[in-house]
């Protein structure tokens, strides 16, 4: 397959980068800026993170576009373009939570995700050394083993994970849908780390996931490692994921949560 090249690369880089934002958490970690809100931060380690894996992408493959949190963009030439969050769940890693990612995907067409077509895609987890990936047609693995979204199960049952934005006020809404959500469930999981939370929906760890406000770069990779593990990953009605809305899940869940959500007015 032609996107295996491109995911040895996501891969590899995925992995240099995650050594080197793990070798920053154990030597401390400091916040260097706020951004949207005061809670919304950025550490150096990312800052730093993201330009070596902005410079290895360059050196590899310079007709290709670049797509990142912390330094922004860079036009492609080639029709690729690499999406990049160097250290997703900043937070976590900030307080030294063991659950952060390196997320990189590489998507075809223009850099936005209601058009661009994913091609390959790595989350890595540094903190426990676990690796997600997926090529385009190719599946979905947890290192070398296959995964799969988990069999549907009615809502009742079903295991939700959820985010919520650095926006205040938005965040209160976000608690008041998760209180009216949390009675009709199995149960509600917050990780603050929306690149596992898609892999987790594709290793069958959650029955669903949904958000709001995320950055291209928080969904890119871990939208087509669930996608390929068999979930459907969708904005709203049957839009692709957006700032505004992604819910991932096995097709039979996501309907039943969307509806769910609907009626409780997300
Ligand atoms: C985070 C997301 C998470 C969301 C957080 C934050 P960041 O991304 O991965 O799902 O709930 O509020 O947006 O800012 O750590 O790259």
């Amino acid at each position: 397959m032609p996107h295996d090249e491109l995911l040895d690369l996501a891969r590899d880089i995925a992995l240099r980068a995650g050594e080197l934002a793990a070798l920053r958490r154990r030597e401390g970690v400091e916040v260097a800026a706020s951004k949207s809100s005061p809670v919304d931060i950025v550490t150096e380690a990312d800052r730093e993170t993201e330009a070596l894996i902005r410079g290895l992408l360059a050196d590899a493959r310079p007709n290709d576009g670049f797509l990142g949190e912390e330094s922004g963009s860079g036009s492609s030439s080639s029709g690729l373009t690499w999406v990049v969050d160097p250290i997703d769940g900043t937070v976590n890693f900030l307080y030294g939570l063991p659950h952060y990612a390196v997320s990189i995907a590489v998507v075809e067409g223009e850099p936005d995700p209601l058009t661009w077509t994913a091609l390959a895609g790595a989350v890595v987890n540094p903190a426990i050394g676990e690796i997600f990936t997926a090529t385009a047609g190719g599946g979905a693995f947890l290192g070398e083993q296959p995964i799969r979204v988990a069999a549907p199960v009615a809502l009742s049952q079903a295991l939700i994970a959820t985010g919520f934005a650095y926006d205040s006020a938005m965040r209160g809404r976000q608690g008041e849908l998760v209180a009216r959500l949390l009675p009709l469930v199995r149960d509600i999981r917050r990780q603050g780390t929306a690149s596992l939370d898609l892999c987790f929906v594709a290793s069958s760890r959650y029955n669903a996931y949904f958000e709001r406000t995320l950055s291209p770069w928080d969904h890119a990779a871990g939208a087509l490692i669930a996608r390929e593990a068999g979930a459907t990953v969708k904005g709203r009605a049957d839009a692709a994921p957006d700032r505004d809305f992604i819910l991932a899940a096995h097709p039979d869940v996501a309907a039943a949560l969307e509806r769910t959500l609907d009626r409780l007015a997300l």
